[in-house]
């Protein structure tokens, strides 16, 4: 059956107050559309879990920066609709960007500490906006379970801080990553890359598992796992490495030598 779909906050509140009325819990899946087999995955587990799925729809300006994608972001709406049919979701949010941020919107949410680091060191802002929407959406959705994917990691990490420390009744669950059969993680932005980019681009799970390989035999040194990751990933062709990190899992912190949960990013 396909899902409702609802573009106002008015018409969202009455749906969710209607399924809880009916005893029903609710699931969410943020995203931002071009959705694929990964964003699929996070709709099954909301589907396993929860008894009304919702999944919202939106290129969210606040996290992408001046110098970025958001004009050419992908937008195939009516695909991403027929996915989330397949997938048997109830209702698709799918605000207009002045509903969500209307003349003269002010506040924003900062995890300090987190969001400055390893992408947000290069992306400034990006994990504010991201915090700030997905809060806003946490609060018109009132979800029982949200759903995010573990590709995001930091993102993750920024989440699960934000719902602690703001006391949100939302439980986080984190799913793992969907790839493609040579590893690449799956990614609406994928659709960028031209033939040779898409091939190089596996360069990143190569050496993520040479990594991994190398922990489990014992090294611990981050100096020389971090050299390892620079040099596989700089000595391909047209890759251009921000940065190659091996931080702690919860403070996203570097960490050398290695102990208890590390991320290597
Ligand atoms: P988007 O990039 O559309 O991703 C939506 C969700 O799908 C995120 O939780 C992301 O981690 C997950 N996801 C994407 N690719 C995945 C893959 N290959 N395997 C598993 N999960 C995957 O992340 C965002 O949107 C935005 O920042 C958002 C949270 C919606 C806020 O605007």
């Amino acid at each position: 059956m396909n899902p409702v779909v609802v573009r106002a906050i008015s018409a969202l509140r009455q749906a969710v107050h209607d399924v809880r009325r009916r005893g029903l819990t609710v699931g969410f899946v943020p995203t931002m559309g071009a959705l694929h087999e990964g964003h699929a995955s996070l709709i099954r587990a909301a589907r396993k879990e929860t008894g009304f799925v919702v999944v919202s729809i939106f290129v969210n300006p606040t996290q992408f920066g001046p110098h970025e994608d958001l004009a050419r972001y992908p937008q195939p709406f009516e695909k991403d609709l027929a996915l989330c049919a397949v997938e048997s979701a109830d209702l698709v949010f799918a605000p207009q960007v002045e509903t969500l941020y209307p003349q003269g919107f002010r506040t924003a949410v900062e995890v300090g500490g987190l969001q400055d680091v390893l992408e947000g060191s290069s992306r400034p802002g990006h994990f504010r906006g991201v915090a700030t929407v997905v809060l806003k959406l946490f609060h018109l959705v009132s979800p029982d379970h949200a759903y995010f994917g573990q590709k995001d990691a930091q993102q993750v990490r920024i989440i699960q801080q934000m719902t602690r420390d703001l006391n949100l009744p939302v439980e986080v669950r984190v799913c793992p990553i969907v790839r493609e059969a040579d590893g690449l993680a799956l990614s609406s932005r994928n659709v960028f890359l031209d033939t040779a980019q898409r091939k190089n681009a596996t360069v990143l799970y190569r050496s993520l598992v040479e990594a991994q390989a190398m922990i489990k035999q014992g090294e611990r040194s981050s100096t020389v796992l971090q050299r390892m990751l620079t040099e596989r990933i700089t000595a391909t062709p047209g890759v251009i490495l921000d940065s190659a990190a091996i931080v702690d899992a919860d403070s996203l912190q570097p960490i050398d030598p290695l102990r208890e949960q590390v991320l290597i990013a």
